[in-house]
């Protein structure tokens, strides 16, 4: 039982840690760069950090603090629903100063507000729900940011430890036996809308890798002529392939034989022991087919990360219930790159499945569905209206996802031709009638 003072001192420390790190992925860059746009694709930063002080002022000010507004005039330039990321530049945004000037403000209502607020009753606030939301919120738009200054031009302004080398399970994969398992969640005080209610899943036998597809299987395929080989791709994907003029994941150039690529401003060869990265769900179920393997189901990613055979509960973290430590997962910007393949054994699940969390973000061959008992809450636009569309779902997180923002249950998801974010894969396969026990 976490007393209410407590609880606050964790609300405080989480929404300290995610504004540290905004500013950071903010004052890296010089005002110029902050309203630039560095791809399509993208916000200028300057934007993403108005939003998360808009997003945290609507809820945390108005809603929950039942505050008068610091700022109403400029909620419809930070609604994300009114203008395309493409058109967003064009808005006449606050400036730098400015913005700074009014995420302080905010968060100095926001303090106030949790100092006063019972964190329990209403479950709008109850275990500080509302607070973990906007923490998440910031955090999601800190991990864009990110994809931003890894899409930038220019001298790395970013700078953090490499991760150690690792040794591989000795295990290649791993047999997750058939039967059911709890997914999602009804306990976890931060799980959003779309992670419940908990519920009883079916899964059939399957076999699921204890890694990440590196970058040096991904060059076998590469190698083999796997992105001119129809036969390894969806319609979709091969329409897209050609398209996008696809010969290798994003960020990666030819250099004479081989490959290298930028990250965050260095050039380097392609470390061939980690994770794959940069990669769109086409690209990453065609590696499968390649490999005669397939990509992991929703439900199967999170039935090998979460499920117990010795107790046939469903943890938290494939570690147990504890939160994550360095010790588990890389997570939250601590490096600038996925480990290499094998590391994290302290983080390895049950069945002896690694780096589920952290690293990169998996594409799952699943769309985008409502649990059974779902209820939007609090806002239909988290999750509702993506229910249905063009959308994979990611798991586990990246090396630029905080500990807030991500666990066993949490679910991301975006367009299957998406590669700027940090997301890889890792393979699965159906059990052989010859292997059925
Ligand atoms: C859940 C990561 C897909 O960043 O587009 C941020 C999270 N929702 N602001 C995104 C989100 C509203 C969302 N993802
Ligand atoms: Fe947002």
């Amino acid at each position: 039982m976490t007393s209410t003072e407590d609880l606050r001192g964790k609300v405080a420390d989480a929404l300290r840690r995610s504004r540290e790190r905004s500013t950071t992925l903010t004052e890296s860059v010089d005002d110029d760069e902050l309203v630039r746009q560095h791809s399509k694709l993208m916000s200028p930063l300057v934007w993403d950090l108005a939003h998360i002080g808009n997003q945290e002022e609507l809820w945390l000010v108005r809603d929950v603090g039942g505050r008068e507004p610091v700022r109403e005039d400029i909620d419809h330039l930070y609604d994300a629903f009114q203008h395309a990321r493409a058109d967003r530049p064009a808005l006449p945004l606050l400036s730098p100063a400015e913005t700074r000037g009014y995420v302080r403000e905010v968060r100095e209502k926001v303090l106030d507000v949790l100092e006063r607020v019972p964190l329990e009753g209403a479950r709008l606030v109850d275990q500080g729900f509302a607070f973990g939301m906007i923490v998440q919120h910031e955090q999601q738009h800190d991990e864009t940011m990110l994809a931003t200054h890894q899409l930038r031009v220019g001298a790395p302004v970013l700078h953090a430890p490499d991760p150690a080398p690792a040794t591989r399970p000795a295990r290649r994969e791993v047999l997750v036996p058939a039967g059911e398992f709890t997914m999602g969640t009804s306990t976890e005080p931060w799980a959003l809308d779309n992670e419940r209610p908990a519920f009883r899943r079916q899964v059939d036998a399957f076999f699921i890798d204890t890694v990440p597809v590196s970058n040096g299987d991904y060059l076998a395929f590469i190698d083999a002529g796997g992105y001119d080989d129809e036969r390894w791709w969806s319609a979709e994907g091969w329409t897209f392939r050609k398209q996008a003029n696809l010969v290798a994941p994003r960020f990666w150039k030819r250099d004479g034989d081989g490959w290298v690529r930028t990250r965050f401003g260095v050039v380097e060869r392609i470390p061939v022991d980690e994770p794959v990265v940069h990669v769109s769900f086409h690209e990453a179920a065609a590696y499968a087919k390649w490999a005669g393997r397939r990509l992991p189901t929703e439900a199967e990613w999170e039935k090998a990360a979460r499920f117990d055979p010795a107790t046939g509960r469903s943890r938290r973290y494939p570690w147990g219930d504890e939160d994550p430590g360095p010790e588990h997962a890389n997570l939250g910007q601590r490096h600038l790159r996925p480990a290499p393949v094998g590391s994290y054994p302290a983080g390895e699940s049950a069945l002896g499945v690694r780096q589920l969390i952290g690293d990169v973000w998996e594409w799952c061959d699943s769309g985008f569905e409502a649990y059974p008992g779902f209820a939007a809450f609090p806002y239909r636009e988290y999750s509702e209206v993506f229910f249905g569309g063009d959308y994979k779902m990611l798991r586990g997180g990246s090396f630029g996802t905080d500990k807030a923002a991500v666990r066993g249950t949490f679910r991301n998801w975006d367009h299957p031709i998406r590669r700027q974010i940090f997301a890889g894969f890792r393979c699965a396969r159906d059990v052989l009638p010859d292997e059925a026990r």
